[in-house]
């Protein structure tokens, strides 16, 4: 078969990528290797930036959102014996909203089956030919066992961390840089209303904890643990002792109920360059991981699809080559402006070192509290980064 633009992936990237070719009157098709149930219950993300939500409404999904997300005007940052809000709101005029990945993508997925747009989920052996022509094309096995094929003029790699697609621009042309991190996440959802009105990011001798939430009723909480972790050593109890341990403030209670997931995380940071090869391009965790510390993985997806989509428009309706190929270098100056956030609000909060680590993390910390320029430094990477570029601005 034939399309315009084929998509591998049916993450945020993959979905919302499609759902703005769609509205400039472009078609696209998805592969995706799992099933869209298992798309659509995966427990990722929770918070998004001001310009993803714009973005998201101009691309006509953000009527859930509009009436469901919670708008946060800052974050708390906690270390022992003292929680200090900062208001982002008053440092930058943005906010941030409290709106789960899954709803994002239910939303997404959603919008493109109304448009009657073709998606192959359950698709095995996905591979990218001829990235380096005008007639790109992929192939791989049907949920059927069918054998196919999608001839296309462009194809876009939206299939994360583990996806083949960047394996398609040839080694002696890719640069890959990264950064392991010798910690790793414990995530819980828990079916309980949350115990702070905004997120609470706390330092602890213990390690880093994380409280989150997704809606009135359930909340959603990480704990620094060692990549080593295996989570059926970590019981209910213990989880929610290690919680009240590590959040604990004079005068405050954490609410606990029954858990509905947990699991272990890695962390890394993680950059591919470049995001573009002849007619293949990269977007989102296909090209780029950051440690979730800085909320910015899914805002870094959006923001790469709001810089490619009208690329490719110009490309694929006007033969216009010049926003496709200032593509790789106008979205990588984000990139690395979150990766460098990422890393910084990781290094900050997360135990490592010895004690002299743990004295510089608590100077910081006290820093960023007191003084309003390190805490708008903060509040505009959260929360206020342009869509494009990122560096333009600072
Ligand atoms: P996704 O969502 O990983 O989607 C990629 C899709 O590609 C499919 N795929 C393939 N399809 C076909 N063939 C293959 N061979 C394929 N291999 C893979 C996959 O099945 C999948 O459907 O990437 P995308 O679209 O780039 O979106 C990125 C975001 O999902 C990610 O950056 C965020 O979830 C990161 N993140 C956060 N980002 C934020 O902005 N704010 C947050 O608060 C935040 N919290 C988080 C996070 C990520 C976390 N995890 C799980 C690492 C919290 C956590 C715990
Ligand atoms: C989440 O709610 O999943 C979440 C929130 C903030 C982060 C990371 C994850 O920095």
């Amino acid at each position: 078969m034939r399309t315009r633009v084929a998509i591998i992936g049916s993450g945020p990237a993959g979905l919302l990528l499609s759902q703005l070719l769609d509205l400039a009157g472009i078609e696209s098709v998805i592969v995706e290797r799992q099933s869209a149930d298992h798309v659509k219950s995966r427990i990722r993300a929770g918070i998004l930036e001001s310009a993803s939500v714009d973005l998201l409404r101009r691309a006509g999904v953000a009527d859930r959102l509009d009436r469901a997300a919670i708008e946060h005007r800052g974050i708390y940052l906690q270390w022992p014996g003292r929680r200090q809000h900062l208001d982002f709101t008053e440092l930058t005029g943005q906010a941030v909203y409290v709106y789960g990945q899954t709803e994002l993508t239910a939303d997404l997925m959603a919008v493109r089956e109304k448009a009657g747009q073709l998606a192959f989920y359950e698709a095995t052996d996905v591979a990218v030919h001829d990235a380096d022509t005008d007639r790109p094309s992929i192939t791989f096995v049907d949920a059927t066992g069918a054998a196919r094929r999608v001839d296309a003029e462009v194809v876009v790699g939206c299939d994360g961390y583990h996806g083949p697609s960047k394996q398609a621009i040839p080694v002696g042309l890719r640069q890959t840089v990264e950064r392991a991190y010798p910690f790793a996440w414990l995530g819980v959802l828990a079916q309980v209303p949350p115990s702070t009105d905004e997120l609470i990011y706390a330092w602890h001798p213990n390690g880093f904890a994380l409280h989150s939430m997704r809606s009135e009723q359930v909340s959603r909480f990480y704990l620094q643990v060692d990549p080593s972790e295996r989570i059926e050593d970590w019981s209910d109890d213990r989880i929610w002792d290690e919680l009240s341990t590590r959040l604990a403030l004079d005068g405050w209670t954490l609410r606990t109920g029954p858990i509905l997931e947990k699991s272990v995380l890695p962390m890394r940071s993680f950059v591919t360059t470049p995001m573009r090869h002849g007619r293949l391009f990269l977007a989102g965790d296909a090209a780029h991981i950051v440690p979730p510390t800085g909320a910015k993985g899914l805002n870094l997806a959006i923001a790469d699809v709001a810089v490619l989509a009208p690329a490719l428009t110009a490309l694929l309706r006007d033969g216009s080559t010049g926003p496709a190929d200032a593509y790789s270098d106008t979205a990588l100056r984000r990139v690395w402006r979150s990766t460098h956030f990422s890393w910084w609000m990781t290094t900050m909060l997360h135990r490592h070192g010895d004690d002299f680590d743990a004295q510089l993390q608590l100077s910081q910390l006290r820093r960023v509290i007191d003084s309003p320029s390190a805490a708008r430094e903060l509040a505009e990477n959260y929360a206020g980064l342009p869509i494009a570029g990122g560096e333009d601005r600072g």
